[in-house]
């Protein structure tokens, strides 16, 4: 079968790990680019060889000749381009986050399900080796049925000089990163019923909050813990991991710095490195966060192929958003959300 045909939108910082990861890709082959900045345009286009090159997205939809499109821009133009290729019946990847507003992403949702194209949401961080791991160590019955858990990200890593636009944003830590840990809470313990959540202002050089705590209510029962913090000054930086703790009915699961996991339970204790690996065109330490970008879009393509729902598809994805927008209300108003009002 020949390649799927691609497009992708937007030329900066993060579309870098997408057009390697799309080279990797099996399957599916970037034939075209755009950018409204033309230095952007350049720089990728010539990185990665593509000939065909447009600053203006509606003009590559009009020229064609891609099955699919994957929009790497930032969040405010997310919907506008999500409708643009649902106008076009072209099914659509759209980087996190979804959108500006949950009533935003439901448009995108009911936009491309009118169109009858996929949506998925580029939610990367769930499908990290180390997240895979903490998954299938549960599926396995290890640790018997998790009843808590503690979802936890805290780095110090200078995040703004490589995307400047994180300190001028009203919102910061929960919508950019907390975003990922709220997705992992759901993709390990399940949906989410209600919440409240906590948030602070530490460094005096941004808009946005940069620390977070969240209490997780979960449709199964468990309860769990999503801390998050770019003020966390450590002895060894862990950025960019993700820590899990579990606990569980036959057991216990610990995710630690180091990417090592290990599960408890009446049977002993087993240590595993699950270390992701460092493609070639990866570096350290954003590595982990390169492979998921890798495996999102093989997972992408093979969907397409078959036809099949992706697992962050935009009808998943609100799911994660909701918990965004009522982590944001919950700690404004010092109250309990319940999320199945706002979806
Ligand atoms: P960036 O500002 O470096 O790049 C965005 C690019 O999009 C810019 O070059 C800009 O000119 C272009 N652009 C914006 N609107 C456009 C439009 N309407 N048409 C054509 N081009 C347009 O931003 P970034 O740091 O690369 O982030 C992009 C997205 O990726 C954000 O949503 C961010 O949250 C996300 N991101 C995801 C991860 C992850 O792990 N999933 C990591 C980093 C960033
Ligand atoms: O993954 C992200 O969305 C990035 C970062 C890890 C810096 O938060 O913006």
């Amino acid at each position: 079968m020949p390649d799927l045909k691609g497009a992708l939108i937007g030329c900066g910082f993060f579309a870098v790990n997408q057009m390697h990861g799309w080279n990797d890709v099996k399957g599916a082959a970037i034939v075209a680019i755009c950018d409204r900045d033309p230095k952007r345009l350049k720089i990728v286009g010539d990185q990665f060889g593509i000939v065909r090159r447009y600053t203006d997205a509606a003009q590559m939809f009009a020229d064609g000749g891609f099955e699919f499109v994957d929009i790497a821009t930032t969040v405010n133009s997310h919907r506008a381009l999500v409708e643009m290729a649902a106008a076009h019946r072209v099914p659509a990847i759209c980087q996190k986050p979804f959108a500006p507003t949950l009533a935003d992403a439901k448009a995108m949702v009911a936009a491309c399900a009118a169109a009858g194209i996929p949506l998925m949401i580029h939610e990367n961080f769930r499908w990290q080796t180390p997240i895979q791991a903490v998954r299938k160590a549960l599926d396995s019955g290890a640790i018997g049925t998790p009843f808590w858990g503690r979802f936890s990200f805290r780095s110090g890593y200078d995040v703004f000089s490589g995307q400047p636009y994180l300190a001028e944003g009203k919102r910061f830590i929960i919508e950019d990163l907390g975003i990922h840990t709220l997705d992992i809470a759901r993709y390990i313990l399940g949906d989410v019923t209600a919440l409240s959540a906590r948030t602070k202002r530490v460094n005096p050089k941004i808009n946005g909050e940069d620390v977070a705590t969240i209490l997780l209510d979960h449709d199964s029962g468990a309860t769990s813990i999503v801390d998050v913090s770019y003020a966390t000054k450590q002895a060894t930086e862990p950025f960019p991991e993700t820590l899990i703790e579990i606990d569980g009915t036959e057991g216990s699961l610990r995710l630690s710095q180091g990417y090592e996991l290990q599960v408890t339970n009446a049977g002993g204790t087993v240590n595993s490195d699950v270390a992701p690996t460092l493609l070639p065109w990866a570096s350290r330490p954003w590595h982990n966060i390169q492979e998921s970008v890798f495996a999102i879009q093989q997972h992408w393509t093979d969907s397409l192929r078959h036809g099949k729902e992706t697992s962050t598809s935009g009808a998943d994805n609100l799911k994660t958003f909701a918990l965004v927008e009522a982590a944001y209300e919950s700690a404004a108003s010092k109250a309990t959300v319940d999320i199945g009002t706002l979806l």
